[in-house]
């Protein structure tokens, strides 16, 4: 049997592709593996807490209240990050404002992380993949100071790393630091993260499409001539395509990635800039895409390229196999 690659292991092993690693990045690295590990099993109690203990007034064994697990999850990563002195602030979907964090190592740190704590909330109470999105900038504010707005705006192109877990039938790490992409599945008896999807690649085409089809009357003309050939047998696989919506991002992100899809959220009426969030969930999902070899766009823009205005922007969303986006965008 081959040996087995921990995640531990493949972060230290990758440290010397930056030639001036301090080892910062791996140990934030590691500490959003810790988190995660954490909210797993949070995520694998929900059923319990929520309908047996729920059904207790809402309180655990020891008479406490439960917290929502978005709240759970916000709370569980910003403990990590604050305790693990890599990053100078945060900016998560589930907070108003960035936060700056005090202790003199937190402002000599040289990162900050934006995050989705539990994308696709929606799905918690009915037992269906939910994830965490992260995307990690280096600091534009001088180090030893607290961390600025500015350091959050900054393009996705400034990434240094993104990534998503996935607790999903099994829980998957998957990250990029800019040289490809690796997913790395949880051992849950032992806690640990081995690298499982080893240099993931989207594949060029595939025939699955992701869109809220409720919207469709809202779609513009060009969308709905792309999900019309979708649906045809005119496409270049001469039978329809499977639509897959499963209303997470980050599964159907995930999905695409590996058989090949586009996911689509575009501007409507109802959500005229877009409902998916610029900065916790394009950005990071946009670098992954773009180092697996898809493509993520807003309809006009590549999304790395967007410089952002506020911390919670939204965008329209086409991401996926680069052909796919490609003919969406009606480049085809
Ligand atoms: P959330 O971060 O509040 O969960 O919202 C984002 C989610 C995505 O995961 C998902 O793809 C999308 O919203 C679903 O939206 P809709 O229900 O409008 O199709
Ligand atoms: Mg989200």
């Amino acid at each position: 049997m081959s040996k087995l690659t921990t995640l531990h292991e493949f972060i230290v092993s990758k440290q010397k592709d930056f030639p001036f690693a301090t080892g910062e990045l791996s140990r934030l690295l590691n500490d959003i593996a810790l988190a995660s590990k954490i909210v797993s099993n949070d995520v694998r109690k929900a059923g319990l807490v929520d309908h047996i203990l729920g059904a207790q007034g809402g309180q655990n064994v020891q008479g406490e209240e439960q917290q929502k697990l978005d709240v759970v999850a916000d709370e569980a990563f910003i403990r990590a990050f604050k305790n693990g002195g890599e990053v100078c602030g945060i900016a998560s979907e589930e907070n108003d404002d960035f936060l700056a964090f005090e202790s003199e190592q937190a402002q000599n740190a040289n990162y900050v992380i934006l995050f989705d704590p539990l994308d696709g909330s929606s799905n918690i109470d009915v037992n269906v993949s939910i994830g965490t999105i992260f995307s990690i900038y280096r600091r534009v504010s001088p180090q030893g100071t607290k961390a600025t707005l500015a350091d959050m705006l900054q393009p996705g192109t400034q990434q240094v790393a993104a990534g998503y877990v996935l607790y999903g039938s099994s829980t998957l790490l998957v990250y990029t630091t800019g040289k490809g992409v690796n997913g790395f599945t949880l051992d849950p008896s032992i806690g640990e993260y081995f690298l499982s999807h080893p240099d993931m690649k989207m594949p060029e085409n595939g025939r699955l499409y992701s869109v809220n089809e409720g919207n469709l009357n809202d779609f513009d003309p060009q969308l709905r001539a792309y999900l019309a050939y979708c649906q045809s047998n005119e496409n270049q696989t001469g039978k329809p395509y499977s639509g897959r919506y499963i209303g997470s991002l980050v599964a159907d992100f995930h999905r695409n990635l590996i058989k090949g899809g586009i996911y689509i959220y575009p501007t409507v009426p109802s959500a005229p800039n877009g409902r998916l969030r610029l900065l916790y969930e394009c950005n990071p999902l946009a670098f992954i895409a773009e180092q697996a070899g898809g493509l993520a766009t807003d309809g006009q823009r590549r999304i790395l390229d967007i410089q952002p205005t506020e911390l919670h922007q939204r965008v329209g969303f086409y991401i996926g196999s680069k052909l796919m986006v490609e003919k969406a965008m009606g480049l085809h």
